[in-house]
């Protein structure tokens, strides 16, 4: 497999709105972001995931794009994000652009013609469909924002589809002239500079409504190869295409390099683990350690040569994973330290979501009010008609809602952790006195410097980017396994408990390379581990 920047750097997912206001309006923007890029290149990151910044009215906080080429005028001009874009690039960091292809804002100028009428030229730009039999929707789909996927659209007697909010209606992309309107509007934002592109939900641009085929349809691939040939693959871009379905079997279908679709993908099955298997996401069960451990040698094992792992535990649609699988409370750093070894220790590029490397922690609500995320405030309506008790919605709001990730980042202790000197869009976390970037940086213990060591670690070692990948058999509640690489060995052992657990390995230690305790590593022998204990350690061959 020829090799590439995107496997060697470490990806950074800013959430603007979120990240840092530079002006005072309570929002963050994209002055605010040239700001902190000092901050980043002192982690050494190589790479920025930028969620949407594109016009919008912001019904899905930017995902519901109304002008793909213009800025929103809340986060800055077009002028102010091609000097975020030059300045990232003085410090050798890209920007990887968020790419929101499957749908459009319903105030995109394309679906405010296409509702003029069925024969107006952008008509067929999207999904529309006559009422079923009995009048009501086409058929069963549902958005994933609550209800059905179809709205009604009286002037023309027909349904649109969205399977996301109503404002989100779907394009269709059987329609020739519409995929190559978006991949003119790709080579314009190529032409800035971008380090690459995140595709949201692009395993469904293939969809066949009216056969309910939503994921992995039949000309995905097709429309995914027209889509590289026709833009990014005259350049050696980061692809990642958001494909919650994906198995290691699909994944090689995006990602093996000789079918010239995408770098990567994000796979959700480790993510999945903590849902009823029956149910929606807000239905809980208990991860287990031996699932997870499980699922994620899999896909250590199963790409091989024919694709790439993205890895990653956070991002903006996720609550904060040192609070749902980690322990944030008596060993907050430890388990924040430990999911961080775990995961950079493991073939593929890591991602690190805003606040992460400080250790940011879930921010539980009392009151439906404080919610701004358009899911988790349908749900709660939807749940409430259903007859669940508001405490039970909270309790799911609370363990999964994506506003956690989404509250201001914490850069110091002063008033609104220095996110911002007015009133932030969205509450912050009231720790941010205590969990906050100045505290971290002023720390040498810090989770920052441990994500810092283990980024520089990834320059430096190339087993941590090309290690063959091997499991260790433990017992249930500790992740181990070994990297090789031209004759080198490095074990890496994760405690993922609150527990004391048994280790053994008839290894000798000939280096620790990192750890989150302070602690002599001499044996391997009948250890009992610490707690969330981690460490990685050089082995003799
Ligand atoms: O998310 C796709 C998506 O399916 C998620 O919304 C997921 O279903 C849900 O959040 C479960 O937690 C992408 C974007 O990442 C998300 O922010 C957008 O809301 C969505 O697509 C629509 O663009
Ligand atoms: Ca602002």
């Amino acid at each position: 497999m020829e090799k590439h920047w995107w496997q060697e750097v470490v990806v950074y997912q800013i959430y603007p709105r979120s990240f840092r206001d530079s002006n005072g309006d309570g929002i963050g923007d994209i002055t605010g972001m040239t700001e902190k890029l000092e901050y980043l290149e002192k982690l050494g990151i190589g790479a920025i995931w930028l969620s949407p910044v594109y016009q919008s009215p912001n019904d899905d906080n930017g995902y519901d794009i109304s002008d793909y080429e213009a800025i929103l005028a809340e986060f800055g001009t077009m002028a102010e994000m091609e000097h975020f874009i030059a300045e990232a690039d003085k410090r050798h960091i890209k920007v990887v652009m968020d790419l929101v292809v499957n749908h459009t804002s319903d105030e995109h100028a394309w679906f405010v013609e296409a509702k003029k009428g069925k024969d107006n030229p952008y008509r067929d730009y999207y999904v529309w469909a006559d009422p079923a039999a009995d009048g009501g929707v086409p058929n069963g789909l549902g958005s994933a924002f609550s209800g059905p996927a179809w709205e009604w659209d009286a002037a023309s007697g027909q349904y649109y589809l969205h399977l996301f909010s109503k404002k989100q209606p779907d394009l269709n992309w059987q329609n020739q002239k519409m995929r190559q309107e978006i991949y003119a509007m790709m080579n314009s934002w190529i032409a800035k500079g971008i380090g690459g592109f995140r595709m949201d939900v692009i395993d469904l641009i293939g969809k066949i409504p009216e056969k309910g085929i939503t994921g992995n349809g039949p000309q995905l691939h097709e429309f995914l190869q027209e889509m590289h040939h026709a833009t990014f693959g005259a350049h050696d871009l980061l692809t990642v295409g958001e494909t919650w379905g994906a198995t290691p079997e699909i994944a090689k279908l995006y990602s093996a390099p000789e079918r010239k679709e995408l770098s990567m993908v994000f796979q959700f099955e480790h993510i999945g683990l903590d849902q009823k298997p029956d149910g929606e996401k807000w239905d809980l069960q208990p991860m287990r350690v031996a699932e997870l451990k499980r699922i994620l040698t899999k896909w250590q094992t199963e790409l091989g040569q024919d694709g790439w792992n993205s890895l990653f535990w956070n991002n903006h649609d996720l609550p904060r994973m040192l609070s749902r699988w980690g322990n944030d409370q008596t060993y907050r750093s430890q388990s924040a330290k430990m999911l961080a070894i775990l995961l950079h220790m493991m073939k593929g590029t890591p991602y690190i979501y805003q606040g992460e490397e400080i250790g940011m922690t879930n921010t539980p609500i009392t009151t439906i009010s404080e919610a701004r995320d358009i899911e988790t405030i349908n749900m709660y309506h939807e749940r409430l008609a259903k007859g669940y008790s508001e405490a039970e919605i909270l309790a799911s709001i609370n363990a999964k809602g994506r506003d956690n990730a989404r509250r201001p980042m914490q850069w110091d202790a002063s008033l609104n952790g220095g996110f911002t000197t007015d009133t932030p869009w969205i509450g912050m976390n009231e720790n941010y006195p205590v969990i906050n970037a100045e505290a971290a940086l002023a720390d040498p213990n810090s989770i920052f410097y441990t994500y810092q060591k283990l980024i520089r670690l990834r320059k430096e070692q190339p087993i941590m980017v090309w290690g063959e990948f091997k499991l260790v058999d433990t017992v249930d509640e500790v992740i181990s396994y070994y990297r090789e690489y031209e004759g080198e060995r490095w074990l890496i052992v994760a405690n993922f408990s609150d527990d004391a657990q048994l280790f053994s390995v008839e290894d000798e230690i000939a280096e620790v390379i990192i750890q989150n305790y302070e602690l002599e590593l001499t044996d391997l022998k009948d250890m009992t581990l610490k707690p969330w204990q981690a460490f990685v350690v050089k082995v003799t061959a």
